[in-house]
């Protein structure tokens, strides 16, 4: 398991063939000093550590967790069923039909369970990580100042972009 201090954000993943993605959560963790953890825990291979995890992980002081996993990714549904922790699920693009059965695995969840579904690929899982930014911004000053400059850097860059029209 990879962890920095007294981890604030859970990440975990049903593979290590997950990485590729759920590093893009991760990074911008990283990038705005979040203490984390990140692990697999696979929903179909290691059942019980799952829903130790998921039961555990309020008490351990998780704010968040990131739970990233492709085909029938029942990982982020069945953490969200045993903590009130948010669950931010990231569908991982899988290898016959390109993460859409991800997506709709994490997506669907019934009424009263919820998880918070993000873009399959990295893009879901670097805004998976944001949003876990965001969660602990809301009872912290700095952190949301670190926000609020990291969107005013995308204007900035948005504003600046020259397309090559001839
Ligand atoms: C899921 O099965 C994992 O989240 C991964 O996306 C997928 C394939 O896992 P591997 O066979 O590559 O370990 O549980």
């Amino acid at each position: 398991m990879a962890e920095s201090k007294q981890p604030l954000v859970g990440v975990i993943m049903g593979s290590s063939s997950d990485w590729d993605v759920m590093q893009h959560a991760v990074a911008i963790l990283k990038q705005f000093n979040v203490p984390f953890e990140a692990q697999v825990i696979s929903a179909h291979r290691m059942p019980d550590e799952m829903f130790t995890y998921a039961e555990t992980a309020r008490s351990r002081g998780l704010r968040a967790i990131i739970a990233g996993a492709g085909g029938a990714a029942h990982l982020p549904g069945m953490v969200a069923a045993k903590t009130i922790v948010p669950v931010l699920g990231v569908p991982v693009p899988s290898k016959y039909l390109r993460g859409e059965d991800s997506l709709l695995s994490i997506v669907q969840m019934p009424k009263g369970v919820p998880v918070s579904t993000f873009a399959i690929g990295e893009a879901g899982a670097a805004n998976a990580a944001l949003t876990a930014v965001a969660i602990l911004a809301a009872t912290d000053d700095a952190l949301a100042q670190q926000l609020e400059a990291f969107r005013a850097t995308q204007t900035a860059a948005a504003k600046a972009m020259i397309l090559p029209v001839e």
